[in-house]
């Protein structure tokens, strides 16, 4: 072998460690221990923006409890303009990170656009997730351990939730969170805001939401905002909210 042909050796020789190392760790990687998969399954991304994940079953699925009518304006409306206007205040904004959970903890920093697009963007893309046509009834596991733990019992973890919705004044959000210390809490948020954004008081992981906007009810309960809320526990897709459970490490 002269100097030459070594030396060529030893830099192919040298890629192949190069190439081979993150192979590896991703390998490593890939034990299902990555926490944040299952949510950012729900919150798709690519270099142009966020993607308006398929709504998981059809428009009239959910009724009586939530109409085809108000799902098809609700998705197709309100949550792709949100998903648009997010994705073009991002481009404006030059922002680059697909890191929602980053942004949010951040957000008192972007600019009103990226704070309002942005959570409606992402609470709605949840929260089609905690709707189901075989939701309902309560969870189990864990989940329903922890609820009883921190709340007593189901119906008491019920009734503060749906108080939380029913006096949440004007436009916002319910929300069952796992806090900083590992405890579920309820809370509320106005407008898009959410428990990831560092303008509210009380943080946390979303486990479940509600949206209480009127565009959310207002076709089929008009004013009746507290029936809107009694029926939503019909069609509640517990596994989502127990997969999020598991994957905040709780
Ligand atoms: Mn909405």
């Amino acid at each position: 072998m002269n100097t030459h042909t070594f030396r060529k050796t030893m830099i192919v020789l040298g890629a192949a460690v190069l190439l081979s190392a993150p192979v590896i760790f991703s390998c490593a990687n890939a034990g299902g221990n990555d926490k944040g998969t299952y949510v950012k399954s729900l919150i798709p991304a690519d270099a142009e923006g966020f993607v308006q994940a398929e709504l998981p079953y059809a428009f009239d699925a959910l009724e009586p409890y939530i109409d085809a009518q108000t799902m098809e304006l609700h998705f197709g409306k309100h949550h792709a303009g949100y998903t648009k206007k997010f994705n073009a205040a991002l481009a404006a904004d030059g922002i680059e990170t697909r890191d929602l959970e980053k942004i949010f903890a951040g957000v008192s920093g972007y600019s009103t656009a990226i704070r309002n697009n942005g959570g409606g963007y992402y609470n709605h893309s949840l929260f089609w997730n905690f709707l189901s046509p075989d939701g309902g009834g309560e969870p189990s596991g864990a989940l329903a351990k922890a609820i009883e733990k921190d709340f007593g019992s189901f119906d008491a973890f019920k009734e503060l939730f749906s108080s939380a919705a029913a006096t949440q004044f004007g436009s916002g959000w319910a929300w069952l969170i796992i806090n900083a210390e590992g405890k579920l809490q309820v809370t509320s948020t106005p407008n898009q805001d959410n428990p990831l954004m560092d303008v509210v008081p009380v943080k946390g992981t979303p486990l479940l939401n509600l949206d209480v906007w009127e565009h959310a009810y207002y076709l089929h309960y008009q004013n009746r905002r507290t029936e809107y809320i009694t029926n939503f526990w019909n069609v509640v897709n517990w596994e989502t909210v127990e997969k999020l459970f598991e994957e905040a490490g709780a």
